[in-house]
């Protein structure tokens, strides 16, 4: 009998594409020493419910859940009948997990305990981003944050659990459900992407240890409103235009940034007269996608400052968000300032 020696897959990836969601999180746990084994729990939680939206998006078309709700959330947003469903699965999954003490959303007005005191994980949720665009069949998402709570165990949540900068994050994510399903994350050691196999019910390493392009030639914004920006971005847009950029917006923030993580590019949403602080949320939008920018090479600012610096005052808070390869980003804010200045002086 014969009997050869396996020789694994030498092709110098940290880990073999292919490794399940499940494995990965059990290879890395040793990243994170004071965790023992509760954030991969959640990790598991948040992707089994990314598991259940995605089947519910990808049939909505045909079990009558597309199309909106009827009422407005916090943001006076119309909510689609998938927001609804997600935020539901999302906050049913972390309930059941055992690992969340609290959970804010999008779509809930106010912070939702859910008096589990041993849990020691804050998560901030948007469940479905961009869900204007399901009923067309657009890429959508979902972000999340994991931040752990600063009050002990068994205490009562407190606001200093809620109202952290995006810098105490301990771990942030992305689901893209888009041509395929993905799951990015990251927990401060790396970026790692994940392909969902629909036959398989796994998630499947695809794109290991994801890295940004300094920079590129792909700027996102919606040009709709730019007779409502300031002088700074409208100068950066005209430099983007008159170097040949390509414009790629699909109005779906997690897709453009994922597009511009992977192939290098920016992504814009600046205050304008209808949101003179910016549209996108600081809690569970432009934190989570900044955090994973930075761990990918990339940048996130508000125009002035580092998005994962700025200290909450409120939990639905908006902020101007430019995002994406950091050349392109510090460029777009030496132009902001720039303009500021000259305004200030002139
Ligand atoms: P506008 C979706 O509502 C969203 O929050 C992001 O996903 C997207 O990039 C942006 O708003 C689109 O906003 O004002 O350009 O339609």
């Amino acid at each position: 009998m014969k009997i050869i020696t396996y020789q694994p897959d030498e092709s110098g990836l940290a880990y073999a594409v292919g490794t399940t969601l499940d494995r990965f999180i059990k290879l890395k746990q040793g990243d994170f020493p004071f965790a023992s084994g509760e954030l991969s729990q959640l990790l598991r939680d948040i992707a089994l419910a990314a598991k259940i939206v995605n089947r519910e998006i990808t049939r909505a078309g045909l079990s009558n859940i597309g199309g909106a709700f009827g009422q407005t959330n916090v943001q006076g947003e119309e909510q689609q009948k998938l927001d609804v469903i997600a935020n539901i699965r999302f906050i049913r999954a972390l309930s059941k997990g055992g690992e969340v003490c609290a959970i804010v959303s999008e779509e809930e007005d106010s912070v939702i305990d859910l008096q589990n005191s041993s849990g020691k994980y804050v998560v901030a949720i948007d469940p479905l981003d961009g869900s204007s665009n399901i009923d067309v069949n657009i890429s959508i998402g979902t972000i999340f944050s994991i931040y752990r709570r600063k009050t002990p165990a068994g205490s009562p949540v407190l606001k200093e659990d809620i109202m952290q900068a995006g810098r105490e994050q301990v771990a942030a994510g992305y689901v893209l459900y888009g041509s395929s399903t993905m799951l990015v994350y990251t927990t401060g050691c790396g970026v790692n992407g994940f392909t969902y196999e629909q036959s398989l019910g796994e998630f499947f390493l695809s794109h290991p240890t994801i890295h940004a392009p300094k920079t590129g030639a792909i700027y996102s914004v919606n040009e709709g409103s730019i007779n409502e920006w300031e002088d700074g971005i409208k100068h950066y847009i005209t430099l983007c235009k008159e170097r040949g950029y390509s414009a790629r917006y699909i109005g779906s923030l997690v897709a453009d940034f994922h597009r511009n993580l992977l192939k290098g590019g920016v992504y814009l949403y600046p205050a304008t007269l209808k949101n003179p602080s910016g549209k996108l949320r600081l809690l569970y939008e432009a934190n989570a996608l900044a955090f994973i920018a930075e761990q990918a090479g990339a940048m996130a600012t508000d125009g002035v400052q580092r998005i994962l610096d700025i200290v909450p005052t409120d939990l639905h808070q908006r902020t101007p968000l430019m995002i994406g390869s950091s050349e392109m980003v510090t460029e777009a804010g030496k132009m902001i300032s720039a303009f500021t200045e000259k305004a200030m002086y002139s």
